[in-house]
């Protein structure tokens, strides 16, 4: 019997990142989406133009309808588009406290759009802390959960460490952007050990490679895999379809 998965996130009309990405990776994993938009954008597949956030009481309105119909096995939060729904998240990860939950905290679009507001970070780590299985964001991300310039790999693990104290879960910080090698390595800390994972680093930016990754995670944690075999998995898979994306846009989108 399929399992059900819930996506918490924006809606991005390309469907090259946001939550209707999120439900080809979960189809694509074996597991059966739910799709709950935090915020619509107004973006195609290389700028995001703006975003309306939808409210709390929206987002709850749609969880609970939801919930009594479906059991959720696992959820993965993306862009929260504002502080305002922060009630709504917390109220769904206190009812979730015994399955895997996934959170891809992104802050900006690649084209510099605001997709939560920067000022109000520390409400969005109190409403998350001690509560999830994983964070994952990306360098710039993780510099401004930090406050500090991320440049090399000893600057990522010094921030993966940060970031576990700050929101007391796991942290996977993406290494994406780091340029200037043929690798890319993404570091995991699990509040124990420092795990790398090196990836070759890929010609194309394609869009939504953070939402595949996170989304990937969830369906291998939901499978019942540790954190770091979830991570590999995920990591092994994004980067698999990072080589083969669609090219119908002005930027390459995942072929999902
Ligand atoms: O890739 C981050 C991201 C996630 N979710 C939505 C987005 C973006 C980036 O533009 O629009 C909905």
């Amino acid at each position: 019997m399929k399992k059900a998965l819930l996506t918490v996130a924006g809606f991005d009309p390309s469907s090259g990142a946001g939550l209707t990405l999120d439900l080809k990776v979960f189809r694509l994993l074996g597991f059966y989406g739910l799709a709950i938009p935090t915020s619509l954008t107004v973006q195609n597949s290389y700028r995001v133009y703006r975003q309306i956030p939808l409210s709390a009481d929206l987002v709850l309105d749609f969880y609970r309808k939801l919930k009594i119909d479906f059991k959720i096995y696992g959820i993965k939060f993306g862009m929260m588009g504002s502080f305002r729904i922060l009630p709504a998240v917390k109220k769904i990860i206190d009812e979730n406290k015994k399955i895997p939950l996934v959170v891809d905290p992104v802050l900006q679009s690649s084209s510099g759009c605001w997709l939560f507001e920067e000022k109000h970070l520390k409400k969005f780590i109190k409403t998350i802390k001690g509560r999830i299985s994983l964070l994952t964001p990306n360098l710039p991300e993780s510099s401004l959960l930090t406050g500090e310039k991320i440049s090399n790999i000893e600057q990522m693990k010094k921030a993966a460490r940060k970031i576990f104290d700050l929101v007391e879960a796991p942290c996977l910080i993406k290494g994406g952007h780091l340029s200037g090698e043929n690798h890319t390595t993404d570091i995991l800390f699990d509040g124990q050990q420092f795990i790398s994972i090196r990836k070759k680093k890929l010609p194309e930016d394609v869009h939504g490679s953070g939402c595949f990754l996170s989304s990937a995670i969830l369906c291998y944690l939901v499978q019942g895999q540790d954190l770091i075999t979830a991570c590999q998995k995920a990591s092994r898979l994004t980067g698999r379809k990072l080589r083969n994306p669609v090219k119908i846009s002005k930027r390459a989108l995942f072929q999902v």
